[in-house]
């Protein structure tokens, strides 16, 4: 059955209201960091649960929003994936790691140790999901399989990671590798992959970040 078709909620702005708006986007986005000390203070769980729901419109294949953001608070649960996590960035680290990745990593100061995963008052994990389960004619199970499911949940976490800046918070993007252990540890079904691990929470008060710079518009972009 096709939709039926809708009038387009669409404004168009001049161009000074466009250029002041995309500005202060860029320059708010500019400051989002990649933060590892965390503060204990607790984050409203509606703050998170917003940046979620903007998440969740994210365009993606066929519109099957192949995604489930799992938000973890429960210190139990949360050492567990410390542990978990701590587990698999040893490996990494101690054996897994080529020379020149942990060379890379090197100017970052990163190790296997992730305390982070415990103060953060939340973590939330984004999970994908590449099929749903269906029955078929005969009440057999079948697997309806999701479109672009890299790209839809690529573009749905970095819609969070802007929601949850926007609101003031401090992320990180954190992938220990492999992360089976957190579809165990949450409990999750089969169909659900993990892809992303984001701490969030309020920064520590002597929170450091490394001197990095982004690549200028003449490095990244080209016009034809
Ligand atoms: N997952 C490890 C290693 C790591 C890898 C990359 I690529 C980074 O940009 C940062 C870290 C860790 O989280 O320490």
């Amino acid at each position: 059955m096709p939709h039926s078709f809708i009038p387009l909620d669409f404004e168009r702005l001049s161009l000074d209201e466009a250029r002041a708006r995309v500005r202060a986007l860029r320059d708010q986005l500019r400051r989002r960091r990649s933060v590892r000390d965390f503060s204990p203070d607790p984050v409203p769980l509606d703050l998170v649960d917003t940046a979620i729901e903007a998440a969740a419109s994210a365009p993606s294949g066929a519109n099957r929003q192949p995604w489930r953001f799992v938000v973890v608070r429960d210190p139990e649960t949360k050492r567990r994936i410390r542990e978990g996590a701590e587990a698999e960035e040893r490996e990494f680290y101690e054996r897994r790691a080529t020379p020149e990745w942990l060379a890379d990593l090197a100017p970052l100061g990163t190790d296997w140790r992730k305390p982070f995963l415990e103060t953060a008052p939340v973590l939330v994990v984004v999970f994908a999901i590449d099929w749903e389960a269906g029955s078929g004619p005969d009440g057999a199970e079948s697997r309806r399989k999701n479109y672009y499911v890299q790209e839809s949940v690529g573009i749905a976490a970095g819609m969070l990671l802007a929601a949850l800046h926007s609101a003031g918070l401090a992320t990180l993007t954190h992938t220990p590798s492999p992360m089976g252990f957190l579809g165990r540890t949450l409990d999750r079904p089969k169909n659900e992959r993990p892809f992303l691990l984001i701490p969030v929470g309020y920064p520590a008060p002597d929170a450091t970040v490394p001197d990095i710079r982004k690549k200028s518009l003449d490095d990244v972009r080209e016009l034809r």
